[in-house]
């Protein structure tokens, strides 16, 4: 790169959840895996900023980064013989694609939208063509928040909500996420 050239910057980050041992140590051949199986995958999506999580504001957000919660959601998932693909970006257009590529290659959604929560009427389209549960998250509880935090577009069109539950919320979003595929729900 030259001096003066800007640093190349991705559209889209995408955090992959825990590798799966080698499968020459596990017996396991990748075609057992679980994310050769749509019906095993969890799609995570996560808004803006989110990717800044324990730098800024810690006493909101609390200490731990976004890459803690994907492994808390990976772990979770991991209990129940599920995996989960996790998607975050600043830009609602690549989440937008990130639900419609979802669509018949995954089981369920969970999405904390950051701040598009509020006002992401194309977030909300997307998710109401999923045909599976959504699962709303949020680490802190927005109602108990500044008033324009109050209202969600994408709560219309979810499942279910979870919120103010830090970052336990990734694990009980994913058990919340089995519950409902194990009652047929969405
Ligand atoms: O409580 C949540 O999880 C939120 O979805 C977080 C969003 C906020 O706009 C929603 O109202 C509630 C904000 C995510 C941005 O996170 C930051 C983390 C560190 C520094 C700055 C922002």
């Amino acid at each position: 790169m030259g001096r003066d050239e800007p640093p190349a910057r991705p559209e889209l980050t995408v955090v992959p959840g825990l590798q799966e041992p080698a499968p020459e140590r596990t017996g396991r051949r990748p075609e057992d895996s679980p994310e050769a199986d749509p019906d095993a995958i969890i799609l995570l999506l996560s808004g803006p900023n989110l990717n800044l999580l324990g730098q800024r504001q810690p006493e909101i957000y609390g200490r731990d980064t976004l890459v803690d919660h994907v492994a808390r959601a990976t772990l979770a998932a991991a209990e129940y013989g599920m995996a989960v693909r996790h998607v975050q970006s600043d830009y609602e257009g690549a989440l937008v694609e990130a639900v419609h590529e979802a669509r018949g290659q995954v089981s369920a959604i969970v999405v904390n939208p950051g701040a598009l929560t509020h006002y992401s009427w194309a977030l909300h389209d997307a998710l109401a063509a999923f045909d599976g549960p959504v699962v709303e998250l949020h680490l802190t509880s927005p109602g108990r928040r500044e008033a324009w935090r109050h209202y969600s577009v994408v709560t219309p069109v979810a499942t279910g909500v979870i919120a103010g539950f830090g970052g336990e919320g990734y694990r009980l979003a994913i058990e919340a996420v089995v519950t409902l595929l194990r009652a047929g729900r969405h």
